[in-house]
């Protein structure tokens, strides 16, 4: 049976939840396309998320690494082309961190490539009616962060294993309690997670 590594984030700044941890509660456990899902939340902490998604896949030995994050402004599912080495933002993480240009691994690459199927994952949630699109940078906070991690991970190790990163838009929860939020409904976008995953 083969494994897939689901990660999700912990609510951050002054978004009360995170729609990914609730993804990942959501699939933590099922069996979709063939994966078993084990479903993991990370600390949105430059110190610790990187430690935990490197212990969660040695624990799991994954065949395949989804890592989701909330990305509160857009509209629609964006897997993420590259990962870069950098960690910049003037908003803090949980711990109060705001680092400016820290390189995520001295002397790593500049940037690297996901390893997921991107093209075809957006063109098969547009089918869906699931609205999706590449996204050509995935920021320098905690997401890209971990998305270095991981594929930096995988790339040391010579594995051919697929790997990377998906923003989801905000939960109409969050809606609510933000102003101009575009917003899916939760339901809609654990189903295109679901539909991620029968892809991979
Ligand atoms: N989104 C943030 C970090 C945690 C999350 O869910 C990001 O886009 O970096």
């Amino acid at each position: 049976m083969k494994k897939l590594l689901l990660t999700g984030f912990e609510p951050f700044l002054d978004f009360s939840i995170n729609p990914t941890q609730k993804i990942i509660r959501d699939l933590d456990g099922e069996m979709i396309n063939g994966f078993r899902i084990s479903g993991r939340v990370l600390s949105v902490d430059y110190e610790k998320s990187g430690d935990e998604l490197l212990r969660h896949i040695e624990e799991v030995q994954p065949d395949a690494v989804l890592s989701l994050g909330l990305a509160a402004d857009r509209h629609k599912i964006t897997p993420e082309r590259i990962a870069i080495n950098c960690d910049e933002s003037k908003e803090r993480d949980n711990r109060g961190n705001t680092p400016s240009g820290k390189s995520i691994i001295e002397n790593g690459p500049d940037g690297i490539f996901s390893t997921l199927p991107i093209k075809r994952i957006v063109d098969d949630l547009n089918t869906a009616g699931l609205p999706a699109e590449i996204s050509n940078t995935a920021g320098t906070y905690l997401c890209n962060h971990v998305m270095y991690q991981g594929l930096y991970y995988f790339q040391q190790q010579e594995t051919e294993i697929p790997c990377g990163f998906i923003h989801t838009p905000a939960s109409h929860e969050l809606a609510v309690e933000h102003r101009d939020l575009p917003s899916w409904s939760q339901a809609d976008l654990t189903e295109a997670v679901k539909q991620v995953i029968g892809i991979i």
